[in-house]
């Protein structure tokens, strides 16, 4: 039921515009941090690829940038029950980062400056993931995970880290910051996939 217009080159739409099951509906933009929010410079902010073999590949802001950013029109899902329909990003889509990567990796282990974590399968993520920017126009402010955070919208937003820095493919899937806490290792909203 989603609507997906491919034939609009650099822009995804994405949006459901309905609700997942026990959420509702909010029009502010709630801030949910673990942790103190860090504040990275572009000129500073680096993004390491390592595969399971340790190959490892990096990008500065600049190198993300070259990559091609598009426009990502989707509906967010936190697990506290929030959603909002139709939010407007600016990002790289993982499928760029990952190109002509050799991997038999099954899993993202993804980990932010400031140290948190967060674990999802990989093979889902094709078209569905971006490392974001922009946020309904303008740079993504650091409370939101500014200059760049993950954007796993398919997923309760825990996925989608914040000031994200490594991306790890792994064999084995691990707990991140909160799988470690009960949540759950895939969490899928319209499943309902919360905790544990
Ligand atoms: N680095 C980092 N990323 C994070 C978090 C965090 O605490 N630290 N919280 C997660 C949770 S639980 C949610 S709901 C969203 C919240 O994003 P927002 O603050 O932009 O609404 O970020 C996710 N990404
Ligand atoms: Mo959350």
């Amino acid at each position: 039921m989603g609507i997906f217009s491919p034939g609009f080159t650099g822009r995804r739409h994405e949006s459901k515009e309905e609700l997942p099951p026990g959420q509702y509906l909010e029009r502010g933009f709630p801030v949910l941090s673990a942790g103190p929010t860090p504040r990275i410079d572009k000129r500073d902010w680096e993004l390491t690829l390592v595969t399971e073999r340790g190959e490892r590949r990096s990008w500065n802001w600049q190198q993300m940038l070259d990559l091609g950013p598009e426009e990502i029109a989707t509906d967010i899902h936190c697990v506290t029950a929030w959603s909002k329909l139709g939010t407007s990003w600016r990002g790289v889509p993982l499928d760029r980062f990952l190109d002509g990567v050799e991997t038999e990796a099954q899993y993202l282990f993804a980990g932010s400056y400031g140290g948190y974590t967060t674990n999802m399968p990989l093979g889902e993520l094709k078209g569905r993931a971006w490392v974001a920017f922009e946020y309904d126009g303008a740079d993504l402010d650091p409370e939101h995970g500014g200059p760049a955070r993950l954007l796993v919208p398919h997923l309760y937003f825990w996925k989608s880290a914040k000031w994200v820095n490594s991306l790890r493919l792994l064999t084995a899937d691990e707990p991140g910051f909160w799988e470690r806490n009960g949540y759950n290792m895939h969490g899928d909203p319209w499943r309902e996939e919360r905790y544990w």
